[in-house]
């Protein structure tokens, strides 16, 4: 018989899910396991192969736990709000809700067709009101604790979205999404604030099983910082607050930096006989994004004004220094204004020697300080020219400053952290609306949640508004309301809440997607938190893991969740390229559609190939040859069963290798070593094929299999009565097999034998035996002995298991 994946695939799946077979079972007894991946956003373009990855991986990660006697859930849903859909559905007319629902069908068939075992009695989806109702509620939560707050800020625009972005979804100045240029425009804006959780969110690491590199860009981005605030007396009176990370060279502060936004260069206009100047600076740097300040310009020319009329002065030595405003010094970041250190920071050296500024050098150690700064940060660097400090090392110097500014009063230690509060709202359509009513009388009051879910309403046209107004802003019906609190006319908010929402509490829903009473019960989050195991895409490190690290930990706090961490363990999967290596996009029409792959090959071949790629951490190109050769093994498992003997014991020859087969496959999934599981597999039928294979041989190689190809192997599983033989249960419900240590154990090793250092053959010996035995085999050896013809050995040396070297005199 051929193997004919394409009628045995659909037969499996139907069996699957008309059994329930992968149902978890809240309050069940038996060890839990949650395996989760990252929900898709329903695209039209349907499931790429990029999903395929992780899916496939945790797939077989939880067809695995079963095995070994876990109650596993394993859930899939959609993430559903947001743009895509939202421009989709105005470039075609059609509503979003709509587009949502074929998109989500489309993927649903998708899914089942790649023989995921989700629970698809736990399938959620962050647009149905039953959902976001506890998105919503979450959102009044963080309300209530002065979590939530609405405030005008410059905020990154995108001029073609018509939409505020976080800073997040910035990336290299250019909205994430649709590439074009991102402006800064002062907007009122619902912020989250996630600073306050920033300690927090870095300390909590340690005890997480994270891969390194997700735990360092958590780190990085946050971007803790210990250093000093120090305030400069400005010659007109006002206190100037900066922030440093180097107390230390407070002596070498030859001028000053504040920001084109900070509030005294508004305040000083009368002050300042250069305003014409300064103020043409100031609209000129408001055009520019943080990113075009910061990093684009690191290699350019630096650009500023000096303030004619006020300076400051340096608290250390009472010398008077001129403030500039540059826009290389951020409002957004510390206090804005900065103590310039030319002689040992490259940015202020860059400056001071444009502007013909002292540079003044407080630590010794390093090149001419006027020829380039010197940076180093260390105990090698000693203090100069620095009063008090001369002779410290920088690493005793910075405590030593920072206690006499402490004691001066004028200073003190302080903490900063580069991560900024969350933007929360969207002047867009497909979202979530945020459930905030404002009373002109009473100020933003938080719906009552008796009136959750505040659904989102029908509206005759999505397009965002030109002054940058959601589409809401038009339903004056909806719009205008009752104040919860004096019941006086009062107004909804518009916006909507970020993509980013939905997505940060979603895990919790799956443990009890249809209680209609909480987000999750309490028993259900007791026993299923934490999740396990949770694997996803590296571009979601700072943003989504973030979000809902934070949420949790909120959530935590009032007590709604059991743990403070959301999740056990995170892992992350290298991206699939094209044929050739190159990223797969449209334009080079190097897209490899799942579909096209199942239709030619089957669900199980491509599970097997996607397994087999390469590191599952490392990026692998796609390749149709690679394809075609997972599926002539298959072939070669299926032919196989047709010379499978009778007999219901393991094949003598057969024994040692299915031992070391089922501790390797089992060792390699829970590492994700899913290649060298399968390479382990490859091997184990070809010594099938060269020794014979038993009944029972076969058995083992199906369960072995079936995480990975579990369509092609129920079949088989089936077709031969192992299935009768087992009470009818299918091989996905078995136990994964048991191996005997011992049996791993190579029972002969492979010896060199050197002759006075020269290798003149090799002996196969008993595993672990003595060196007697070694010499013994050595000189029974053909090629050996003519090299001992004569000769007195006089000296052995003898690494067990490896080498014998026998040192020879004639
Ligand atoms: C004096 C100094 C001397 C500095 C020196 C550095 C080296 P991180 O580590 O990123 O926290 N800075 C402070 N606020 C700034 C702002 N709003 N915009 C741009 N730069 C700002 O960096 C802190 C350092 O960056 C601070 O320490 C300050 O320069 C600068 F040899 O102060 B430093
Ligand atoms: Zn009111």
């Amino acid at each position: 018989m051929k193997y004919d994946f394409a009628g045995i695939e659909p037969k499996w799946q139907k069996k699957w899910q008309d059994g329930k077979v992968f149902a978890a079972e809240n309050g069940s007894d038996k060890p839990k396991f949650y395996g989760l991946v990252e929900f898709p956003y329903p695209s039209g373009q349907g499931l790429h192969v990029g999903h395929a990855r992780p899916y496939t991986a945790m797939d077989v990660v939880a067809r695995k736990k079963r095995m070994d006697g876990y109650n596993v859930l394993f859930p899939m849903g959609y993430d559903a709000f947001g743009l895509p859909t939202e421009n989709y559905a105005i470039k075609n007319h059609i509503h979003p809700a709509k587009v949502t629902h074929d998109n989500i069908a489309n993927f649903t068939r998708q899914l089942q067709m790649l023989g995921y075992s989700f629970d698809w009695d736990r399938v959620i989806n962050t647009t149905d009101p039953a959902y976001y109702k506890w998105t919503q509620w979450i959102f009044l939560q963080l309300f209530k604790k002065g979590l939530a707050y609405k405030t005008t800020m410059p905020v990154n625009w995108c001029t073609s979205c018509k939409c505020v972005l976080a800073n997040e979804e910035v990336v290299e100045g250019v909205c994430e999404r649709c590439g074009s240029p991102v402006i800064r425009k002062e907007k009122s804006q619902w912020m989250l604030k996630i600073t306050e959780y920033a300690q927090r969110l870095i300390d909590d690491l340690d005890g997480l099983d994270f891969i390194e590199r997700v735990k360092t860009q958590q780190k990085n981005w946050i971007g803790r910082s210990t250093g000093a605030e120090v305030t400069f007396k400005a010659t007109t009176g006002e206190d100037i607050v900066v922030f440093t990370t180097r107390p230390d060279t407070l002596f070498g502060a030859t001028y000053m930096v504040i920001s084109p936004e900070h509030k005294y260069v508004q305040a000083w206009k009368d002050k300042l006989s250069n305003w014409d100047e300064v103020d043409a600076y100031v609209q000129e740097a408001a055009r520019k994004s943080d990113f075009e300040r910061t990093e684009l310009a690191a290699d350019k020319e630096k650009t500023g004004v000096m303030l004619q009329g006020v300076r400051a002065v340096n608290p250390v030595n009472g010398k008077e220094i001129p403030i500039f405003i540059s826009d290389y010094v951020l409002a957004s970041y510390g206090t804005g204004a900065i103590m310039a250190v030319p002689a040992h920071d490259t940015r202020d050296w860059a400056f001071a020697k444009k502007f013909g500024c002292e540079i003044i050098e407080v630590v010794s150690g390093g090149e001419d300080v006027q020829k380039e700064a010197f940076t180093a940060k260390d105990d090698t660097g000693i203090m100069v020219n620095s009063g008090f400090l001369d002779g410290l090392t920088v690493k005793e110097a910075i405590p030593a400053v920072t206690k006499w500014l402490t004691e001066q009063g004028i200073g003190h230690e302080k903490v900063n952290y580069k991560l900024r509060d969350w933007v929360f709202s969207r002047q867009r359509y497909w979202g979530e609306p945020i459930p905030m009513v404002w009373c002109d009388k009473c100020g933003w009051q938080p719906l009552p949640e008796d009136q959750l879910p505040l659904l989102l309403p029908d509206v005759e046209s999505y397009e965002p508004t030109d002054d940058g107004e959601s589409p809401l802003s038009k339903m004056t019906d909806w719009v205008n309301t009752t104040c919860p609190h004096c019941h006086g006319p009062a107004k909804r908010e518009t916006d909507t809440m970020p993509q980013w929402a939905g997505s940060s509490w979603y895990f919790l829903r799956y443990m009890d997607p249809h209680n209609p009473d909480a987000l999750a019960s309490k028993e259900a989050m007791n026993y299923w938190s934490p999740v396990d195991w949770y694997n996803g895409g590296m571009e979601h490190t700072t943003l989504h893991l973030l979000y809902s690290r934070f949420w949790h930990k909120f959530l935590y706090d009032i007590g709604v969740v059991p743990t403070k961490e959301p999740y056990a363990k995170r892992t992350s999967h290298g991206m699939i390229l094209g044929e050739g290596g190159e990223k797969m996009s449209k334009s080079r029409g190097n897209v490899v559609n799942p579909n096209d792959v199942v239709a030619q090959y089957g669900a199980d071949t491509m599970r097997m190939y996607i397994m087999f790629i390469g590191d599952f951490e490392k990026a692998a190109a796609w390749s149709d040859n690679a394809v075609k050769g997972c599926k002539r093994f298959l072939d070669r498992v299926w032919n196989l069963s047709e010379q499978v003997t009778d007999s219901l014991e393991h094949t003598a020859a057969n024994e040692s290798a299915l031992h070391k087969a089922i501790k390797k496959v089992a060792g390699d999934i829970d590492a994700m070593k899913f290649n060298t599981a399968i390479a382990t597999l490859m091997a184990l039928v070809n010594d099938f094929y060269a020794n014979g294979c038993s009944k029972a041989d076969y058995g083992v190689l199906l369960l072995l299999l079936n995480p990975f190809a579990p369509h092609m192997t129920e079949e088989l599983w089936e077709s031969m009565g192992f299935a009768q033989a087992h009470g009818g249960r299918m091989a996905c419900q078995q136990s994964w097999p048991a191996y005997d240590e011992s049996k791993t154990v190579a029972s002969t090793v492979t010896m060199a034998v050197q002759v006075g250092g020269k290798l003149r053959g090799t002996v196969t010996v008993p595993a672990g035996c003595d060196q007697d035995t070694a010499v013994a085999a050595a000189k029974a050896d053909a090629k050996v002995a003519k090299f001992l013809d004569g000769m007195e050995i006089v000296k052995v040396i003898h690494v067990p298991g490896k080498l014998v070297n026998l040192i020879v005199k004639p």
